[in-house]
């Protein structure tokens, strides 16, 4: 190990976020040096919580994230955000956009907020995803946030990496009900119906009650109707997430 790497390593440890903001980069660049890195951090990890969010393109998943964010912080706890691809088709520039409903929270020390793009493969994104959330952690991050877009079969992977996964629907999503029945349905621990201020969320929630009430595989997920851009339903997803966070 070069002595810089071994410094950076150090200054991250101290504290230091531009320190962690290399290391994700050397992450990010599916760097050589990485199994090193996760070797010498892997003491140092295991004390955070980690949260998946999950959900169709323009679901809300940033907006939900970002008030999650300050209820967070209202009770004195650290937070990374991870915002995997977030550049969809439906809501394009949503990185900017993510930028400016998450202003005050890039100014406050106690969050930290990166996005991370598609390259190379999907694994490569996954791996280098699952290294930045070790870095988080071995920093002393208390809650890290990791979104991603979609609702296949190939965004299970987040599940790898979070404690618990929050999968955010929106009323139109009742459509997809039996393709999701197939898939992250079975593993989603929290179940969001964001822009209930729509025809049909109750609906859709009621549904999903009724269907997750049957022979479901792991604990019953909580089905949870919310309006994120009203900061409606925020609360309870808070205290959903605390309570599974206390007991993993
Ligand atoms: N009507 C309504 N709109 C909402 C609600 N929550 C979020 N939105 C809007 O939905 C749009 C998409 O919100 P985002 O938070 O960017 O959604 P996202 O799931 O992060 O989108 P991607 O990251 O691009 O997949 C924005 O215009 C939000 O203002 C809600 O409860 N009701
Ligand atoms: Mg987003």
């Amino acid at each position: 190990m070069t002595r810089s790497l071994a410094e950076l390593i150090d200054s991250m440890l101290a504290g230091d976020k531009k320190s962690l903001a290399q290391l994700i980069s050397l992450a990010e660049n599916e760097s050589s040096t990485l199994p090193e890195i996760l070797e010498i951090l892997q003491p140092h990890c295991g004390k955070s919580c980690r949260i998946g969010v999950t959900g169709p393109p323009g679901a809300g998943k940033s907006t939900l994230i970002d008030k999650l964010v300050t209820r967070i912080r209202d009770r004195g706890q650290s937070v990374g955000v991870i915002a995997v691809d977030p550049t969809s088709p439906l809501s394009g520039g949503a990185v900017l956009g993510d930028r400016v409903r998450m202003r005050r929270h890039y100014l406050d020390e106690g969050v930290f907020i990166r996005s991370m793009a598609t390259r190379g493969s999907h694994g490569g994104l996954a791996k280098a995803v699952a290294a930045a959330v070790s870095l988080l952690d071995a920093f002393g991050t208390e809650v890290i946030i990791v979104e991603t877009v979609g609702v296949g079969q190939t965004e299970l992977s987040i599940a790898q990496i979070a404690d618990i996964l929050v999968l955010v629907l929106v009323p139109e999503s009742g459509d997809d009900i039996q393709a999701l029945k197939a898939g992250i349905l079975e593993i989603a621990d929290i179940i969001v119906v964001n822009k209930a201020d729509r025809e049909g969320a109750q609906r859709l929630v009621d549904e999903f009650r009724a269907v997750l009430a049957y022979g479901h595989g792991k604990t019953e997920p909580s089905v949870i109707p919310a309006q994120a851009v009203n900061d409606i339903g925020i609360e309870e997803l808070y205290q959903e997430v605390d309570k599974r966070c206390k007991s993993c």
